[in-house]
């Protein structure tokens, strides 16, 4: 596939050994789980997204960076920065951006199959990654898991079914994310998700993905258990993204 195209061309202009290194030296990873625990209201990931595979192209976004800040501005516990390229028309580029400009914590939103891009992620200055429990198997979630948080950064385990949820619950992420979107289908279904999100026990933090349009949508997830939720589409098409953010 040309995501595995992507990944040789980038490993060949940064050899494993060096990205490793450069993950090691990056400034601290900032923790999100810290400060989700240390507040009372609803988290929100505030996610720069250009494009999607169910909706093409969502927003022109010159400046990732200035949106960020706005996200920031506004409230957003974290930003989330899609790094996809093919589909999302995201960019590494897009995660340094964001990373020099805000000071909350990035999560790097990206397909991570293998170690590499787990290092290439903290090099880059992400404090967070996304795991999709239906693209690993257990040993490669375990794997993968383990290596982000020896680098410091926490781990946003994502399901989208009760199997997926029991999977994702048994490795130790802190952070369990129930993506309401099927990345099969790409359909949405927010009353699923929060279905979903009822099966999180307390001790985790719970994060509410994708099919967030209105205020009642955010307050479905509250409701449902959600400690946070991550928002796309409805913040990039919004004009005032620092008002949306605050709403
Ligand atoms: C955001 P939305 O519907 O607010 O734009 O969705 C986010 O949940 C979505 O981008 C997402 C995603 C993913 C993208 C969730 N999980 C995995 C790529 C890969």
């Amino acid at each position: 596939t040309g995501v595995r195209e992507d990944l040789e061309r980038r490993k060949s202009d940064v050899c494993p050994a060096d990205i490793e290194h450069l993950a090691r030296e990056a400034a601290p990873a900032i923790d999100v789980v810290e400060r989700l625990r240390s507040h009372a209201t609803l988290g929100l990931f505030a996610e720069v997204k250009r494009s999607s595979p169910s909706k093409g192209a969502l927003a022109d976004i010159p400046h990732p960076a200035l949106l960020a800040d706005a996200y920031e501005s506004g409230g957003a516990t974290a930003i989330s920065v899609l790094t996809e390229e093919r589909r999302f028309a995201g960019s590494l580029a897009d995660l340094d951006a964001v990373r020099s400009r805000v000071e909350i914590p990035v999560l790097r939103k990206d397909f991570m199959v293998e170690d590499y891009q787990i290092f290439e992620a903290r090099a880059h200055g992400a404090d967070i990654v996304l795991l999709i429990v239906a693209a690993l198997s257990d040993l490669q979630l375990q794997h993968l898991y383990a290596l982000a948080r020896s680098l410091d950064m926490r781990v946003l385990v994502e399901a989208h079914t009760p199997e997926e949820v029991d999977r994702a619950l048994a490795s130790k992420a802190e952070l369990i994310g129930v993506n309401a979107r099927n990345l099969k289908t790409l359909e949405v279904d927010l009353d699923y998700a929060c279905s979903l999100l009822g099966e999180i026990p307390e001790e985790r933090l719970a994060v509410g993905e994708s099919a967030v349009a209105t205020l009642a949508d955010v307050e479905a997830y509250a409701r449902a258990g959600a400690d946070a939720v991550l928002v796309g589409e409805a913040l990039v098409r919004h004009a005032e993204p620092t008002k949306a953010a605050r709403d």
